[in-house]
């Protein structure tokens, strides 16, 4: 039955995770895969979580299944964090919200539903963008083609060559949008590049599908909403998927949402409708346990306050590595500029290194970064950040 089966690839970025645990080097350090680590290089847990958590501990549940759709106190928070408690759209009860196994959850009922809804439809993503990002909607039966993004030797965004793809793109194509801090480069668009964005997406009739998975890793969670509040105020009808792993530094716990923003309230509930579908012909239900914990936090003003602190806190701490390693690069003996580190946003940075210069990070100093020269500086710490430095500076 299964002789035929061909071996499929690694994912590029887990895939780093494998090599890096059967690294002997005990200077090792992983700037792979995306996740956010304290100053001690240890993966945080939360104080609101757990502080929510002994809450639900001191009054423990009996676990049913949950709706369709999770739970009803966590849509409701997801819905007030993307549009704002007090918006139009939540007030009118057009945006249908579910729960999802993360962020990729979000996306993948999002992009079954699109299947669906379009089966023709192309799907643009950014070039580069996160790798699963096409797996996925390839995955769902799409043709997955990118717009230009990244401009390496401007060290930024080829804004012009986005926009013009995405006026060059056919009605109803779907446009994947990083809302906040583009994994992999860290280059955002401004504000104001947004606006041309959004104008372009609605006057050529695109399907905006924003993902947000690092809401407030970037300037903070208003600010990192930008494109949500232009998108909405644009009139437009998108999709926004919703990952906590990182902000809540609940990456197992799988919690994350989609919200479909549709034109008023009886759309929306045929549109639930379907994302139901979805849902219950995949995995039935989602988990209670993270997504309690996650509505608990947002529903809770002191915890919420609390989430906020610790939030902005880890948002500090990346920045503050940004600068160092400038500084550290430059103090190592690196005589290019590496200041275009501070403009980038968010958990990565394009390095700009080359394949073997990464490739040598990786086998003689076990520092890893992905082949494309992103190194998630999340995972710098006081500690390592000296050895980075030296090694970098060694390889360039
Ligand atoms: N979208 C982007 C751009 C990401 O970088 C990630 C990273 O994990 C996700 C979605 C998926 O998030 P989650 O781990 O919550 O599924
Ligand atoms: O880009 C990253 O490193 C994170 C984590 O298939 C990740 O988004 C990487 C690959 C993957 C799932 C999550």
């Amino acid at each position: 039955l299964f002789s035929a089966v061909e071996m499929a690839p690694r994912d590029p970025i887990l895939g780093l995770n494998e090599q890096f645990a059967a690294d002997t080097n005990p200077n090792k350090v992983n700037l792979g895969v995306g996740v956010y680590y304290d100053d001690n290089g240890k993966l945080p847990l939360l104080a609101c979580v757990q502080k929510a958590e002994q809450a639900m501990m001191q009054a423990p549940k009996a676990r049913g299944y949950l709706p369709i759709d999770g739970i009803a106190a966590y849509d409701s928070a997801v819905k007030n964090l993307v549009f704002g408690a007090d918006s139009e759209p939540v007030k009118s009860g057009r945006v249908a919200t579910v729960q999802g196994l993360g962020g990729t959850g979000g996306l993948k009922i999002g992009a079954d539903f699109l299947k669906r809804l379009n089966p023709n439809a192309k799907v643009l993503i950014s070039d580069p963008s996160w790798e699963n990002h096409r797996a996925l909607f390839t995955q769902a039966g799409f043709e997955v083609q990118s717009h230009r993004y990244y401009d390496a030797a401007k060290r930024g965004v080829d804004f012009d060559g986005m926009l013009a793809d995405l006026k060059a793109a056919a009605p109803g194509t779907v446009v994947v949008l990083h809302a906040c801090c583009h994994n992999p480069t860290g280059y955002d668009i401004t504000p104001a590049q947004w606006d041309q964005v959004i104008a372009t997406v609605k006057a050529g009739q695109l399907v905006p599908f924003l993902d947000m998975a690092y809401q407030g890793f970037g300037q903070g969670i208003a600010e990192d909403g930008v494109a949500v509040s232009k998108a909405l105020a644009a009139g437009l009808s998108f999709f926004v998927s919703t990952s906590f792993s990182k902000s809540f530094s609940l990456y197992g716990e799988r919690v994350g949402a989609l919200s479909v923003l549709c034109q008023d309230k009886a759309e929306a509930d045929r549109v639930l409708s379907q994302l139901k579908i979805m849902i219950r012909t995949n995995y039935s239900n989602p988990p209670t346990h993270g997504g309690s914990v996650v509505a608990s936090v947002l529903n809770t003003p002191e915890l919420r306050a609390l989430w906020e602190e610790e939030l902005a806190g880890m948002r500090t701490r990346i920045k503050q590595m940004r600068v160092a390693l400038v500084e550290k690069l430059k103090a190592a003996g690196v005589q290019q500029d590496m200041g275009f580190i501070t403009t980038q946003v968010g958990m990565f940075s394009y390095s700009g290194l080359n394949k073997d210069q990464m490739v040598r990070l990786r086998n003689e100093f076990g520092v890893y970064g992905t082949d494309t020269g992103r190194m998630c500086v999340a995972a710098l710490n006081s500690k390592n950040i000296d050895y980075v430095c030296a090694s970098i500076a060694k390889v360039i």
